[in-house]
């Protein structure tokens, strides 16, 4: 009797957590001489943000110091790679990998809606 009280807990718990599972938002995006595209993303708080990152001309990075990410890219080599949007607001993003001056130029923006 324990055991089934049991289960049912957990399988109550388990539908409980899929109904707040948040929407994966997946974004692609291609960063080149000197940009992002595209150079800005939007989300909702708490959504699991997965973003394919690619390049074809030279290495570059995608830089994001709110959410302390930092993925580098090389020509040929998409990098896919997620995380959770827990924070709301505005996080610049840049290329870090400033082999080329003109790196500095590249710039874009997370914007992480407030949950109502
Ligand atoms: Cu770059």
């Amino acid at each position: 009797m324990r055991a089934l009280l049991l289960i049912l807990a957990l399988a109550a718990a388990a539908s409980a957590a899929q109904d707040q599972s948040p929407t994966a938002k997946p974004f692609s995006i291609r960063a080149h001489r000197y940009a992002f595209a595209p150079a800005r993303i939007e989300v909702n708080q708490d959504d699991l943000v997965k973003i394919e990152l690619r390049t074809d001309d030279i290495a570059h990075s995608l830089t994001i110091d709110g959410y302390r990410i930092a993925k580098r890219v090389g020509p040929g080599q998409p990098v896919t790679f997620e995380f959770r949007a827990d924070r709301a607001g505005t996080f610049p993003f840049y290329c870090s990998l400033q082999i080329e001056d003109g790196c500095r130029q590249m710039r874009g923006v997370l914007v992480v809606r407030p949950r109502p």
